[in-house]
């Protein structure tokens, strides 16, 4: 059985809850208000079997005042009834409806002429002459045009049929996509708690499963589902399902929020899209004008930046903005949205979401900006990939980015990465993407970053990791600095050692006369022993002049990169076989004082030959390197 959304649309008094009360034998008119007033003023619903064919009604208020209304369930519609009336034809909201459904994407449906007992036989070939005319150019063109009376019943019957063959000719909603819930209701019921409903647009729900609401990202539990009223275990795309929510208040619920698949969906304020405004709008869509958008149930204000061209999108042309919202919606690439102006409330345009997670553009940057976009519009998944980790720039992209702007799910995500990067367009580094333009001028910088270093620092073995990361990948994602460095080190391009990263073509290289004076160094610190001599006196001892002993502290630097001179305290260096050759002797005389392995200031001062200058804070360096450990006024010398 395959379930479908038929959606009513058109002006007030039309019969539209009449007609879904004469198909279904439910009335969608649920509020005592609707009922008192006879008008319909919220979404209404109803179910009804057809063959195989399940169908889900969803029926809109035609009050101008109430088009904010209609909009929450016209998101989600697979066929539109648009109905007009016998005996009035046309009216504004028949049009302005008509055009939400087609900027909104609609593709199947039928025009339903009500009232038919209301008319004689040349009005009604008037009223579908100018239904005809209405739906000319459009989804409906070709569309069955029925009549009915909901009152006699007439026509009923061929509705029926026509529905039928309509509903097998629409596409399956496609499997690609993750589950999303847009709520148009929320309400509480004894007993239960919270209930939520709408049209499951894609995936699919499971009684038990941990969900989230967006934008607040509440957690939530499904504790029970139904579809058309009847308690089930799943609800799939395209049904009409009502939710029970553990975990949430029905006062925290509002009618716009989305429920999705814990952590994969991501509210955003800033979008990149393209409109299309109407061209009959009254104005057209200018930068910095506030609009009312409206995407899946929800409805925010924001305001309008028109990207390309000049600062207007003019009635009957499409273009390019920027939209800023005022509130946080979910919004995914490709979906379709409305555009109503602010005051008074009028529809005026539509569009599609390009960049749900967009960033401020400079105008230099317009232009780069501008080309990605239409990258992204195009209809092959692996070039919207690719617009998407172009834009992502030096930052890079993960994976769950890129879930949360497609709602693509994990299949066919890995089945479109692995294109582009059989393609080479796009690069994995470190489990992050990357274009492959951006990993090649990140590359060029670091290794230009390592060179500039060399040249100031040719002593140097290297740059510090952390420095290059913070030179270079200041704007990357912390992943991608350890892949980067990885692909550059694979090519042979650097040589990464424990905290530093080098040039692979850079060695230390000593002069003959830096050799020299290095080996003069170290001689003098070995002769030393523990008893350390202090710069200036190597300085002096090695005889080197004032002018050249900012270059002997670079070459006693290698020293201590090399892990031949350690320091000892604060000026204090020694040479690391003294300090092993003593170690060697701590622990000969911990064994020699089992068990208690205790040793005295004193006691080390013998043992290692030095006044208590060296003896403190050769003690302390032992403490450090955990040789030792401070027990009261003696050391304990730890077993190694
Ligand atoms: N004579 C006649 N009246 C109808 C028919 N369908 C609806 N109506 C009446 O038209 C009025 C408006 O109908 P309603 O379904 O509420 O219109 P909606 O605003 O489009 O939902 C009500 O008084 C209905 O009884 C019909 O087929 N024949
Ligand atoms: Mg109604």
């Amino acid at each position: 059985m395959s379930s479908l959304i038929v959606g009513t649309a058109g002006h007030i008094d039309h019969g539209k809850s009449a007609l879904v009360r004469a198909l279904t034998g439910i009335d969608p008119d649920r509020l005592p208000e609707e009922k008192r007033r006879g008008i319909t003023i919220d979404l209404g619903f109803a179910d009804l079997e057809l063959d195989d064919l399940r169908l889900g009604f969803v029926d809109v208020p035609g009050h101008e005042r109430f088009v904010k209304n209609m909009l929450a369930g016209a998101h989600g519609i697979d066929l539109l009834a648009l109905v007009i009336a016998a005996d009035e034809g046309v009216m504004p909201q028949t049009r302005e409806h008509f055009d939400i459904c087609r900027l909104l994407g609609v593709r199947n449906g039928l025009v339903v002429i009500t009232k038919k007992d209301l008319v004689d036989e040349d009005m009604l070939v008037l009223v579908e002459d100018e239904a005809r005319e209405l739906v000319m150019g459009s989804f409906l063109e070709n569309a069955p045009v029925v009549a009915v009376s909901s009152r006699t019943g007439a026509g009923l019957d061929e509705l029926k049929s026509r529905l039928i063959e309509l509903g097998k000719r629409v596409p399956p909603r496609s499997l690609d996509f993750t589950m999303r819930l847009p709520i148009d209701r929320a309400f509480s019921m004894k007993g239960f708690g919270s209930v939520v409903t709408g049209t499951l647009v894609s995936g699919t729900i499971t009684e038990g499963a941990e969900l989230e609401l967006l934008p607040p990202r509440i957690p939530v539990r499904v504790r029970g589902l139904q579809v058309h009223n009847k308690s089930v275990h799943e609800a799939h795309a395209g049904q009409r399902t009502a939710v029970n929510l553990a975990g949430v208040d029905t006062a925290q619920i509002e009618r716009g929020m989305v429920l999705a698949a814990a952590g994969r969906l991501r509210p955003t304020q800033v979008i990149d899209a393209w409109i299309d405004v109407l061209p009959g709008a009254s104005r057209g869509v200018r930068s910095r004008s506030r609009v009312r958008f409206h995407i899946g149930a929800a409805e925010i204000l924001g305001r309008v930046r028109v990207l390309e061209g000049s600062s207007e999108i003019a009635p009957g042309k499409g273009g390019l903005a920027q939209l800023r919202l005022e509130a946080p919606v979910v919004a995914l690439h490709g979906d379709r949205f409305i555009l109503r102006s602010y005051s008074p409330a009028e529809t005026i345009a539509g569009g599609v979401i390009v960049d749900p997670f967009a960033t401020k553009h400079r105008a230099r940057e317009m232009q780069v900006a501008l080309e990605l976009l239409h990258l992204l519009m195009s209809d092959d998944r692996a070039e919207k990939f690719e617009g998407f980790v172009k834009a992502a720039g030096a930052r890079g992209l993960r994976p769950a980015d890129l879930a949360a702007a497609t709602g693509w799910t994990n299949e066919v995500l890995a089945q479109v990465a692995s294109q582009v990067q059989k393609d080479g367009s796009v690069i994995d580094a470190g489990g992050v993407y990357l274009a492959r333009e951006s990993l090649g001028r990140l590359s060029e910088t670091v290794i230009a970053e390592l060179d500039r270093h060399h040249k100031r620092e040719p002593l140097a073995r290297g740059m510090l990791r952390e420095t290059l990361r913070e030179k270079v990948f200041a704007h990357s994602l912390p992943e991608l600095f350890a892949g980067v460095i990885a692909r550059l080190e694979a090519d042979g391009n650097v040589v990464s050692e424990k905290d530093i990263v080098r040039s692979s073509e850079h060695s230390v290289g000593l002069s003959d006369q830096d050799a020299e004076l290095s080996k003069k160094i170290e001689q003098l610190y070995l002769a030393a022993g523990v008893e350390a001599p202090t710069i200036d006196e190597v300085m002096t001892r090695a005889e080197v002049p004032v002018a050249r002993r900012a270059q002997a502290r670079k070459i006693m630097q290698l020293l201590i990169d090399d892990r031949k001179l350690v320091r000892v305290q604060g000026e204090m260096f020694m040479h690391a076989q003294a300090l092993d050759a003593l170690k060697t002797r701590l622990i000969k005389y911990a064994s020699q004082h089992e068990p208690n392995r205790l040793i005295d200031v004193a006691a080390f001062k013998d043992l290692a030959g030095v006044s208590r200058k060296y003896a403190i804070p050769l003690l302390e360096y032992f403490d450090r390197a955990q040789v030792t450990r401070r027990a009261g006024d003696k050391r304990l010398i730890l077993k190694v």
